[in-house]
């Protein structure tokens, strides 16, 4: 049976962070999805692309990017892109924050340069977060960067114009139900037990549908129409009891229309969508059989807070990038620009560091399969419990394993200690039979000398690893 989830808001309170997970089923789509009719072999041909890139993008970028964490000289917590409802700044205010947005330092050849040089495959920007704000050409409303702002571009149009040249798919993010400066749509409130109505202006009172009917659908059509073969990727969030069956299928309806378009599983109203979204967590053991992808940030918020410089290192990030691999999913890792444009130096530099050890490394994750193993992700402590009651998983920083069709990618984490003048890596159970064995950024691919023993085998390592990071050890196999 097929499994559909409903949001409702009492998970979104209670576990904000995945959002499809643990739902009852939802009453049969009004308006089915193409995933309700297409074979298998026409979802694999639709999601090819996603599967094999492995690694991209998110940008968050938006008006907040100006206050940028501060509001009234005060810093206000949380993540930047939430400070309009965090500081319960009213509508006219917040709205009068576009005549000063002037991002002329924004280069769109830049920014996909450095996701191409990262190593990502795919960009996802913020085409309107939850402030309503449109980073697009929009006739539908006019709360936009072209009519709106002294800058009077369009920064989606540049970027579908560059991601083409330089050979990356472009998505958008949309907040279709959460709008806090259109009459009638959902605002979900800080710790509030009424997530879908809270309004902090009488600015935000109104009818949903007139909204969902002059802005969120009408503005859905013009992305999907006006950006050519983007966007290769529709990336909704933060449904709410708002988003009912009938609703979410007038956009699935839209949606519908572009057969080759991927979107995520946070539209509401039932529908699964194509890829399970796990935010700022990377599970345990991925989401076998299921395309997912772990959006995470770099520091600690998604758009630009000036104060924010607890950036993750870059052994951290590449990490991420490779356990996430060998569970299967995708990294979307977020940047957030500032309201100049420009990305802050600590982002680039992470990113490049990135991009240099997938120009040599590249091979053991892009389209690659899941571990054979699993053990050495971690495990399920028996005494240890997370905050739903269930056992904590504990990961392992070891070493992961990604699958190729004749051959296994270890990635040492964790050099093995040295005995005499060399280390070994030792596998228990073999899933196939090892054949030869080298280490991938070693360019004469040199052949490693090996043990096996009753079943058991060991590779002979040099004493250091080739990159401190992570070391590819390369298992060629027979089938
Ligand atoms: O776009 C990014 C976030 O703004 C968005 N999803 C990612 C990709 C997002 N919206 N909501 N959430 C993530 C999770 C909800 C967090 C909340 Fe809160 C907890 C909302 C209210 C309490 C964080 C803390 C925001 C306000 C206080």
């Amino acid at each position: 049976m097929k499994l559909t989830r409903f949001l409702t808001a009492a998970v979104l309170l209670a576990a904000p962070l995945s959002y499809a997970q643990n739902q009852p089923a939802a009453p049969q789509h009004p308006v089915p999805s193409i995933q309700d009719s297409e074979t298998s072999s026409q979802k694999d041909a639709r999601m090819a692309w996603w599967r094999q890139a492995r690694f991209g993008m998110f940008i968050h970028w938006g008006l907040y990017s100006i206050p940028a964490g501060t509001w009234d000289g005060k810093q206000v917590p949380s993540i930047g892109e939430w400070i309009m409802n965090n500081a319960s700044i009213p509508v006219a205010d917040y709205k009068s924050l576009a005549a000063q947005f002037n991002p002329t330092g924004f280069s769109a050849h830049d920014i996909v340069a450095l996701a191409k040089s990262a190593g990502m495959k795919y960009i996802v920007i913020t085409a309107k977060h939850h402030d309503g704000f449109a980073m697009f050409d929009s006739k539908a409303n006019a709360f936009n960067i072209v009519a709106a702002t002294p800058f009077h571009r369009d920064p989606l149009r540049e970027l579908a114009d560059e991601a083409r040249k330089q050979g990356l798919k472009l998505g958008f993010y949309y907040s279709q139900d959460q709008d806090w400066t259109a009459p009638g749509a959902s605002a979900i409130l800080r710790a509030n037990h009424d997530p879908v109505t809270h309004h902090w202006d009488k600015a935000q009172d109104g009818d949903f549908d007139t909204y969902l009917h002059t802005k969120a659908i009408p503005q859905i059509k013009e992305l999907l129409t006006n950006y050519g073969d983007f966007p290769a990727v529709l990336w909704f969030d933060t449904p709410t009891a708002n988003m009912t069956p009938a609703r979410a299928a007038e956009i699935v309806a839209l949606v519908n229309q572009h057969p080759n378009l991927i979107w995520n599983n946070r539209l509401g109203g039932g529908y699964k969508g194509d890829t399970e979204t796990p935010e700022q967590t990377i599970p345990a053991q991925g989401f076998p059989g299921e395309d997912w992808e772990s959006c995470m940030t770099i520091n600690d918020t998604w758009g630009y807070k000036s104060y924010d410089t607890n950036f993750k290192s870059t052994e951290t990030l590449l990490r991420n990038l490779i356990d996430i691999a060998s569970k299967g999913g995708n990294y979307l890792l977020n940047i957030g620009p500032d309201s100049h444009g420009i990305v802050p130096q600590p982002e680039v530099d992470r990113l490049h560091a990135m991009g240099t050890w997938l120009a040599v490394n590249g091979e053991a994750i892009y389209g690659t399969q899941p571990t054979l193993f699993g053990p050495e992700a971690g495990s399920f402590s028996a005494t240890v419990k997370d905050s739903k009651g269930n056992p904590k998983f504990i990961p392992a920083w070891d070493w992961r394993s990604t699958t190729a069709p004749n051959k296994i990618y270890i990635e040492i984490f964790n050099w093995p200690p040295v005995s005499g003048a060399q280390a070994a890596f030792h596998l228990d159970k073999l899933p196939r039979k090892i054949t030869s064995a080298y280490l991938l950024a070693d360019p004469a691919h040199t052949p490693l000398k090996m043990t096996q023993a009753g079943g058991s085998l060991d590779i002979h390592l040099p004493a250091k690893p080739l990159d401190p990071i992570a070391t590819v050890l390369v298992l060629e196999t027979a089938k």
